[in-house]
């Protein structure tokens, strides 16, 4: 898409909505001209990077076009931060353990408005920016949604002009590179930073000094006031490395501050000299292991002593850096809750909230009730799951010897708490054990998320169900004993990223029919309803969607050796793998067709061709979740291979699911699988950019998959198992699931292919644990919703034959989720949570 369609010099509606007063936003010229690119281009291969073009390789190129944007941003950003220390205006700080990027260089260019200008200009050097492109390795510091909601969400902040800084943590290793061997995961380490990144900033000299361990005293202050000090045992340097956040066509930059940590002193020459080498760096290692990987636990927290460390370890630098660097100095304390909101993303960050007390009490000598105060007023926090495994918990053995003072205050913390709930409620026993911060089974805890919501100003769910089950199921006490704290965002999703630049042929579809400016306004996709009964805009749409099933084809082939066929419909479920989230419902459909199949009772021929493409990663100690991918491989394995199925149904499984490759499979996609058992999954965020690309969905009443439905109608979604209340009653009433295996002639065939040892060469012992934990420890009701999930989708092979209604369908379903772009979940946050207006 040519970049003028979105360069008007006119001013545009900004991604606040046309009425709010500071919607108007000057949309700054295109900056750069060809002969300027070049020149900065090849000065930066020569100069940065010390080679002539035709010396260069690929990596060199990429890593000066990438200098090269940046020199473009540069002014801007620093700009945008000189103005905004002498604006002082209210400041979000996101606080979050994962951001799950992906790659920088094509948005950083969209953003900047160089694509077309880097294009030409890469090309008078003969170079090509799609083979640039694609050398990019992401950072991948993340393991799933939220992660990559954080990243939608600082994407969002900067394109709306709203003053914020995203901190977490600069892991050398993200998220484990997944490979398969005999079709089971084998995990690969992620060195992401192993030919350098171009986007970062470090800083040395601005390193903060974060302290463990020791003890703490009592003394007594000048003023005769009883205090308390820590005497740390340990300090580590947390190194601050920034990162731009381009606003999207609103010459913003924004920063995301990522910590490394680095020792305080580098290794021990005396004991190095006397020949112990490995003792002489112990220390170090230690200390610098705090940053090197990412958990790749996602919902099973450990409870491992290096997880505490390191988010002790980036909330204490984050929060120490914005007093002392973003704050300014002259503030008063008492009026810091007007300049600044740390938001939770989950629990990982909580451990904020006794930081920020002890810098309050101990280091700026506040008393315990006006810090108290400041800090309630300073915190909101997210939650993100309903899951009660993923509410972390920490041992107060661990944290009092890790984190001696941040107890104390904890343990006051609940103590007047649990005094509030008594003189409100009586001495309610059972109440006040449920309600304490500190539980005691099975062994004495701190319980993260009470924290996060005693400390809170508000908390948040990230759907209207879940924010709905939050108050009920979870956190009713708390709901009662806090009215009005309790509040719903929505997630959302970048369209820029997800849209705009994942599906450039769709962009230019919905430029043609309804001008820019719904990038960042996306309601506007409202418009498209029209659209959807026109038949030539119908053709064109369907063109699109092919020409992505190909693009698609191109990359796995290369990738992985896998071709898609244009023909069959693609049936997509992409997401981490989790008994929750029922991997296993869909292995049990396919298994249905291939059984129907091969044991003759239905022709192969009668099938609609359908492409299954599955990426998942299991988290590395996750057995059951490991032994699912095997069975996936094995079912595709036997069922790409059987010559009766005459390719009619094929199952692909590309190893190593990432952002760059969700780029990829969400435009091609026909079929979007969002089949979580109903009250367990929060939101889901893949559900929203699959419908956002013309996919329709196969869901429960789930997460966002209730506002997805509401909003695309029932014709346009297929809707199938039980509710949650449904569920409950189940559960209450005695869930068997060997009952419905007995009474279900299709489930019964399809599970006891798998126990046959048909996927597994006759060895019936491979896939058996999968088969027993169906049959009798179903706690996720896959055998429950199993006949209404194939009932499902044979009114999605149905539609599917009228290929005309379905893409009908599909643009209808953009047309009408503009609801669920994080601009307008920015919004919520911003007018609900955090009242942070945009600085323009
Ligand atoms: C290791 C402990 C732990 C516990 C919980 C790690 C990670 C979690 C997360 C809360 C899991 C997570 O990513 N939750 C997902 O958040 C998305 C963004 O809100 C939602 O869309 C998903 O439904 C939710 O599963």
């Amino acid at each position: 898409m040519p970049e003028e369609a979105t360069a008007s010099a006119a001013p545009i509606v900004h991604a606040l909505g046309a009425t709010h007063p500071l919607a108007l936003a000057p949309v700054t010229a295109p900056p750069a001209s060809v002969d300027g690119f070049v020149r900065e281009f090849l000065h930066n291969l020569n100069f940065e990077l010390g080679v002539s073009l035709s010396a260069s390789s690929v990596n060199d190129r990429y890593l000066a076009l990438a200098q090269t944007v940046r020199d473009y941003l540069m002014a801007r950003w620093l700009d945008d931060q000189r103005r905004l220390s002498e604006i002082k205006p209210k400041t979000v700080c996101y606080l979050s353990a994962e951001y799950l990027l992906g790659r920088q260089l094509d948005n950083n260019l969209l953003a900047a408005r160089l694509t077309d200008v880097a294009t030409e200009a890469l090309a008078a050097c003969g170079v090509s920016l799609e083979e640039l492109r694609e050398i990019e390795v992401e950072p991948g510091l993340g393991n799933g949604g939220l992660g990559r909601l954080a990243a939608c969400f600082i994407d969002s902040l900067a394109t709306m002009s709203v003053p914020s800084i995203g901190y977490g943590i600069r892991y050398e290793y993200g998220i484990f590179r997944q490979t398969f061997v005999d079709g089971q995961q084998v995990e690969q380490p992620d060195s992401w930073l192993r030919l350098g990144s171009p986007w970062e900033f470090p800083h040395p000299e601005a390193a903060q000094t974060i302290s463990f361990g020791g003890h703490t005293e009592k003394y007594v202050d000048d003023d005769g006031v009883e205090r308390s000090r820590w005497i740390p045992g340990w300090n580590v340097l947390a190194v601050p490395y920034n990162y731009m956040v381009p606003g999207y066509h609103n010459g913003r930059v924004n920063t995301l501050r990522l910590w490394r940590a680095v020792a305080t002193s580098s290794f021990d020459l005396r004991v190095f000299n006397s020949g112990d080498y490995e003792e002489a760096v112990r220390a170090q290692t230690y200390a610098e292991n705090i940053s090197k990987v990412l958990y790749p636990e996602d919902s099973t927290p450990q409870g491992k002593e290096l997880r505490l460390q390191q988010q002790y370890f980036f909330v204490a630098a984050s929060i120490s850096d914005f007093l002392e660097n973003v704050l300014g100095d002259g503030v008063e304390l008492e009026k810091l809750p007007s300049r600044v909101i740390f938001q939770l993303n989950d629990t990982h960050p909580v451990i904020a909230v006794p930081e920020l007390m002890r810098v309050l009490l101990d280091e700026r000598r506040l008393d315990w009730d006006d810090a108290w105060a400041i800090t309630q007023q300073c915190f909101a926090y997210t939650c993100h799951t309903l899951l009660p495994e993923a509410l972390e918990v920490w041992s107060v053995d661990l944290l009092g010897r890790l984190l001696p003072r941040h107890l104390e205050i904890i343990y006051r913390i609940n103590e007047e708490f649990l005094e509030a709930v008594r003189e409100r409620f009586g001495d309610d026993e059972m109440r006040i054990r449920n309600m304490s911060i500190i539980g005691e089974h099975p062994y004495r805890s701190v319980r993260m998320a009470y924290l996060a919501t005693v400390a809170g100003a508000k908390v948040n769910g990230v759907a209207e169900l879940h924010s709905q089950l939050l108050r009920d199921k979870v956190l009713p006490d708390f709901d009662e004993f806090y009215p009005g704290k309790f509040t719903n965002v929505t997630n959302g999703v970048t369209p820029r990223r997800f849209i705009r630049l994942a599906n450039p042929d769709l962009a230019s579809l919905i430029t043609e029919a309804l001008g820019a400016g719904w990038t960042i306004d996306l309601e506007r996709l409202r418009g498209l309803e029209a659209y959807a009964e026109d038949p030539e805009f119908r053709a064109k749409f369907a063109a699109v969607k092919a020409s992505n099933k190909r693009r698609l084809s191109d990359v796995l082939h290369v990738r992985d050796g896998f071709d898609v066929s244009e023909d069959h419909m693609l049936d997509v479920m992409v997401k981490r793998l989790h008994e929750y989230k029922r991997q296993m419902l869909k292995v049990l459909h396919i298994v249905t067709e291939y059984e129907g199949i091969a044991s003759g009772r239905v022709a192969a021929s009668a099938v609609q061709p359908r492409t299954f493409v599955f990426g998942a990663k299991a988290a590395p100690g996750y057995i059951m979740a490991k032994r699912i991918i095997h069975l996936i491989n094995a079912v595709g394995k036997v069922v790409n291979e059987d010559p009766r199925v005459e390719g009619r149904l094929k199952v692909l499984f590309p190893p190593n699911y990432n952002v760059t490759l969700a780029e990829r499979l969400i435009p091609a996609a026909d079929l979007s699988e969002q089949i979580s058992l109903a009250g367990k999954e929060a939101s889901g965020t893949g559900n929203m950019k699959f419908a956002l690309n013309g996919a329709l969905t196969v869901g429960t009443d789930d997460g966002a998959n209730v506002e997805i439905r509401q909003l695309v109608g029932d014709d346009n979604f297929f809707l199938f198992g039980m509710t949650e209340p449904e569920v409950e009653a189940l559960w209450a009433k005695g869930y068997r699931p060997a009952d419905f295996y007995q009474q279900d002639d299709d489930l019964r065939r399809a599970i006891d292919l798998i126990a046959s040892g048909a996927f597994s060469d006759g060895d019936r012992s491979v896939f058996e644990p999968i088969v027993s934990n169906l049959l009798y420890d179903d706690r996720f009701m896959v055998l429950a919703d199993y006949s209404s999930y194939i009932a499902a989708q044979a009114q999605v092979d149905a539609a599917y034959a009228d290929q005309d209604a379905w893409t009908r369908s599909a643009i209808l379903n953009i047309a009408r989720c503009g609801f669920f772009s994080s601009d307008r979940s920015m919004r919520d946050y911003i007018d609900r949570i955090w009242h942070t207006p945009p600085v323009l």
